[in-house]
């Protein structure tokens, strides 16, 4: 089946707000004497907020009532819109817009799928939201990654088949989503975090479309 669009993955794929997430949940779960490692940050790679902020109150064993989970998660989001306050075009991973516009060129419809309710603020920030012809971030799913929900409703909202939409995705539990969904998947990152992607390649920059 010929490719007719591309669902992009936001944290990780555009620019390197996997970094402030990142940053952020280490500064909570320091106050809780919780380290995080380098595998805790791909198991939070593209887990929303709420199961994130699960994830490290277990590491401390706590279990968390309602209000300390609404409390923990507007304060860690604070702390991530604090660094994104300061993000520009700049940010966007080199080769980003080459990427989207060469893919406009040959009609290739284009989504986000990303589990952040940022992620609208976010392209906003890198001047690129115009790029978008659907954009499916947490605000609108129900079921985050690995549940395949983002990637069925962007290939929804691009008037596709699942089938038809190549997913580039940075993490373990977009790739399990984007497979689950039924779209082909290219890694971006390194191989031995990615496994399951038909693909795995350094960035965007270094896709080399078939068209
Ligand atoms: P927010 P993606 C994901 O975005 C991030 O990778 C993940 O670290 C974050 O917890 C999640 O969004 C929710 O983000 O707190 O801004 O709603 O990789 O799916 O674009
Ligand atoms: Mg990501």
């Amino acid at each position: 089946m010929s490719v007719k669009g591309y669902i992009l993955d936001l944290d990780g794929v555009i620019c390197d707000t996997a970094g402030f997430h990142f940053k952020a949940w280490c500064r909570l779960a320091q106050e809780y004497g919780v380290t995080l490692d380098h595998q805790d940050h791909e198991n939070l790679k593209g887990v929303d907020r709420e199961t994130s902020l699960r994830y490290i109150l277990g590491k401390a064993d706590i279990h968390p009532d309602h209000s300390l989970l609404q409390r923990d998660m507007e304060r860690k989001n604070q702390w991530y819109l604090d660094m994104v306050a300061g993000m520009t075009p700049d940010d966007l991973f080199p080769g980003t817009l080459q990427f989207l516009n060469r893919a406009k060129e040959h009609n290739i419809r284009i989504a986000l799928g990303s589990a952040s309710k940022n992620a609208r603020l976010v392209l906003q920030k890198l001047n690129i939201e115009h790029l978008f012809d659907a954009i499916v971030d947490g605000s609108i799913v129900e079921n985050g990654k690995p549940h395949p929900e983002t990637f069925l409703k962007a290939a929804h909202l691009l008037q596709l088949k699942p089938e038809e939409c190549i997913v580039f995705e940075d993490a373990p539990s977009g790739i399990r989503a984007a497979i689950a969904a039924g779209c082909t998947v290219i890694g971006i990152g390194k191989p031995e975090s990615l496994k399951g992607a038909r693909v795995v390649i350094p960035s965007l920059a270094s896709f080399v479309p078939h068209h």
